[in-house]
């Protein structure tokens, strides 16, 4: 059998779990990063700009530190620095005033005229560079990549609010709907939120964006019968239900590395390598922080842990086939589920629609939304995963 990465592209707003997710798809052999897409959220969109590109720059320097063929450089697109239609938030308090936990000034120095590689028309920087600027907005960016694509093979990882994949699908419905499935870290479902009582940051940060692409959902089948539907319609150049994986709160949290594990497995790096002199610069912050604020001494990885879901299911190309692996240790449901973009204090809620009844009355599937929401996950596999992934390390007692 001939061995095929999954296409992925990477909508986020970095942010020190973004960074991690980020890191441990470039270090997954079956993902291929296409494109980092940008979105603003946990800091503003100028400082998730830096961050990305210092990102990309430290994964540059491992592949030449490993002396790996220099493979396709990734694609950066800058996306919204804000929301559809309400006040731009963010999430400093967690991330700090940079998103990287405060490494530029002495930790980690960007990289010398970063901002000169933004420019997609500067030639005279193709030898240098270390990433595909796009001359696409990021809904753009994300359109050209699955328009140039076969019909439901690129995924999509939305780390961050969803600003970005709003747009595009408001832009071109059709094409939007090329995408294999939308992995989605956001929402709190039957828990309460992280940033107010009923609101998850990412879906709190932009509301109607995440609604936007709730409603995709609408008819979505996960069988046979529903991607050979989604495929007919493709071909017909029509919309086709979106499959969109949700990895909310109440999903995630078991998605946790402790500072034990930063102390043995990460902090004896050091700047052994390019990268985990880049990882341990912003890490030390989270563990800092995790601490100080929240009495923690143990870090949920939300993006990360949203970055593995979609791992572990990659062997689904969307049919709800060779799926056995993964019912063994994820327990998920569709959900009919739309989110609030008006209330008072309700801003970013997940609102489902629990009336079993109605699944009777009609077709459920005709008329309701299909969210795959993600229930519960499998903390062990994960922190194995990630810890052996980024950190080789290894698990000889546990
Ligand atoms: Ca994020």
């Amino acid at each position: 059998m001939v061995f095929i990465k999954e296409p992925v592209i990477i909508d986020t707003d970095p942010g020190i779990d973004d960074a991690l997710a980020i890191i441990f798809a470039f270090l997954t052999p079956e993902i291929d990063v296409k494109a980092l897409t940008l979105t603003h959220g946990n800091v503003g969109l100028d400082a998730v700009t830096k961050n990305a590109v210092t990102l990309l720059h430290a994964v540059h320097e491992q592949r030449k530190h490993l002396g790996e063929p220099s493979s396709t450089l990734p694609v950066l697109a800058i996306g919204q620095s804000k929301p559809l239609s309400i006040d731009l938030v963010d999430a400093t308090y967690f991330h700090g005033k940079d998103g990287f936990g405060e490494i530029y000034d002495e930790l980690h120095p960007a990289p010398d005229n970063w901002e000169a590689f933004l420019d997609s028309e500067n030639s005279d920087l193709k030898e240098t560079t270390w990433f595909t600027a796009s001359p696409r907005d990021a809904a753009d960016e994300i359109l050209h990549q699955l328009a140039h694509a076969p019909p439901l093979t690129v995924t999509i990882c939305a780390i961050g609010p969803l600003t970005n994949i709003a747009l595009a699908i408001q832009r071109d419905p059709v094409t939007a709907s090329r995408a294999k499935r939308i992995v989605i870290m956001g929402g709190a479902v039957h828990v309460p939120g992280n940033t107010t009582p009923y609101g998850e940051f990412n879906f709190r940060a932009d509301p109607h964006a995440a609604d936007i692409v709730m409603q995709t959902t609408q008819g979505f089948q996960h069988s046979t019968q529903g991607y050979e539907r989604r495929l007919a319609l493709l071909k017909e150049n029509k919309q086709a239900p979106q499959h969109v994986v949700l990895v909310p709160l109440d999903g995630s949290n078991d998605g946790t590395i402790s500072k034990a594990d930063y102390d043995n497995y990460i902090v004896p790096l050091g700047k052994s390598t390019p990268l985990h002199g880049f990882i341990n610069a912003f890490m030390r912050w989270s563990f800092h922080i995790c601490a100080a604020h929240y009495n923690l001494d143990n870090w949920a990885v939300f993006d990360a842990y949203a970055m593995f879901v979609l791992l572990e299911m990659i062997k689904d190309k969307g049919d709800g086939k060779n799926n056995e692996d993964f019912d063994k240790h994820w327990k998920y449901e569709y959900l009919d589920m739309a989110v609030e973009t008006e209330g008072r204090y309700t801003l970013g809620q997940c609102c489902i629609d629990r009336r079993s009844w109605r699944k009777n009355q009609v077709p459920w599937h005709q008329q309701a939304n299909a969210v795959q929401v993600i229930t519960d996950g499998d903390g062990k596999r994960f922190r194995k995963a990630l810890l052996a992934t980024i950190f080789n390390a290894k698990f000889v007692n546990e």
